[in-house]
């Protein structure tokens, strides 16, 4: 368990490559660079300076090092940077060091944590952090950066000053009962109603926002043996699904991620849709029908070389009140079916258009200017959401007044200001070490 005053240490940077940085902070950080470093870099903050570093009076690596005095720095904390060799054997040494000099290491994401606790910024804020690593595409790398620079913070402060003037107002009706007028009362409602789409509005954008962050979710479903597999392929540019010509080849659900338009988009290959005739096909046909349900959009795939089948008919009408892109594969061989695109996985004829148009319904998230990308809030948002409504379906101010404490409560854990310890320790976990 690491203490809040202990004075941490982690190699911040993949060991292996030709510099390694590794991160002190803490208290002790400018004690350590003085046991440590043979040159005072403590005494001019925030300049790189050459120093070597030694263990037992002996030198173990030639490197770089910066000081930063608290609180400006990462964490809020004092803390020192080494630009280190990167061999094993340099980063092992110097750990072992920093480890007898009184410091110790870090857990996943224990200066980040520290920079929250240490109000340099905010739960959103630290969380866009791991978001900007693991970006997928150039727009969720773009929404991640916003989200750093405190956007989500700034659109729900928007909406919590709404909620705190409704509760102003309903304190004063509580208080002072008579001097409620009916014309407040109007109000209220009014910011109440303001509130209520200040929120909305956000969920709509997290929604696209969600895109932008996990990808979106295209599904290509179809009857077996059309050619889903070869379109995954196909779209991957690279044989990743196994194609062969009997009918049940897929079974389970396959997951590959490609960028679209600077969009992340999930493809999901699955077994082709029938009456199964194994346990294993079986299986493999419910997880269809679930990937399905999570789908933010369907790509129907159909053997354009004969007509329709009543098992295409029978997805064609499953599929109807989705975003979906219904294809005609095998154009090679023939095209019957006149409403679908042709397109074929053999001759690579159509894939351009059909990657078009999967660009066209991921366009939309493309151009989110969307603060919101995260799951938690999101959830979050609609817990206040509901809360507001709630609010005002009341009439009497207590009850208001406990309704628009649980939307307070919901966008206060967004922030980190109104937040569970163990919600805090859940976000950090995630987290690499060194960050
Ligand atoms: N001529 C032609 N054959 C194709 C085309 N696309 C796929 N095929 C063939 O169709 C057969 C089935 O292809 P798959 O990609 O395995 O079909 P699937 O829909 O994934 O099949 P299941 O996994 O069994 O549901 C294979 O023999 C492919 O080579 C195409 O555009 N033209
Ligand atoms: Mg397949």
């Amino acid at each position: 368990m690491i203490e809040s005053f202990d004075t941490v240490f982690a190699p911040s940077s993949a060991i292996g490559g030709a510099i390694s940085v590794i991160r002190v902070s803490g208290g002790q950080a400018c004690a350590i660079a003085q046991k440590l470093l043979d040159r005072p870099v403590w005494e001019q903050p925030n300049q790189m300076r050459h120093t070597r570093i030694l263990r037992g009076g002996q030198p173990v690596d030639d490197c770089m090092a910066v000081f930063f005095k608290a609180p400006k720095s990462y964490t809020g904390e004092d803390m020192l940077e080494l630009h280190c060799h990167g061999g094993m054997t340099t980063v092992r040494c110097v750990l072992a060091a920093l480890s007898e000099a009184g410091g110790v290491p870090a857990g996943p994401g224990e200066f980040t944590r520290r920079a929250f606790l240490n109000g340099k910024m905010d739960l959103s804020q630290a969380e866009a952090v791991m978001d900007v690593i693991n970006a997928q595409a150039e727009n969720s790398l773009r929404a991640a950066l916003e989200q750093l620079s405190g956007s989500v913070s700034r659109r729900i402060r928007e909406s919590e000053e709404r909620l705190l003037n409704v509760r102003a107002a309903i304190e004063a009706a509580i208080d002072y009962p008579d001097e409620a007028e009916e014309a407040a009362c109007a109000s209220l409602k009014t910011d109440l109603r303001a509130a209520e789409e200040t929120v909305a509005a956000l969920i709509e954008e997290g929604r696209k926002g969600r895109i932008l962050r996990d990808g979106l979710k295209l599904v290509i479903l179809g009857r077996p043996n059309v050619g889903k597999s070869s379109l995954l392929n196909a779209l991957l540019g690279e044989d990743r699904a196994i194609v062969t010509a009997a009918a049940g080849t897929t079974r389970d659900v396959l997951d590959e991620r490609i960028s679209i338009g600077g969009v992340p988009v999930r493809l999901i290959d699955t077994a082709g849709v029938r009456e199964a005739s194994d346990e294993a096909e079986r299986i493999g046909v419910d997880r269809a029908k679930k990937a399905l349900e999570t789908a933010d959009a369907v790509l129907l795939v159909l053997d354009g070389s004969m007509p329709e089948t009543p098992e295409d008919e029978a997805l064609l009408s499953e599929t109807e009140g989705k975003t979906r892109l219904v294809v005609a594969n095998k154009s090679d061989l023939g095209t019957c079916i006149p409403d679908a695109l042709p397109i074929s996985c053999k001759t690579g004829e159509g894939i351009g258009e059909l990657v078009k148009r999967i660009e066209a319904i991921a366009a939309p998230s493309a151009q989110s200017t969307s603060a919101i990308t995260n799951e938690r809030h999101l959830t979050a948002l609609e817990r206040a959401l509901e809360a507001i409504r709630r609010a005002g379906e009341q009439t009497e101010p207590d009850c208001i007044a406990t309704e628009l404490a649980e939307a307070l409560h919901a966008l206060g854990s967004i922030t980190g200001t109104d937040v569970d310890a163990e919600i805090i320790d859940r976000i950090f976990a995630n987290f690499c070490v060194g960050k």
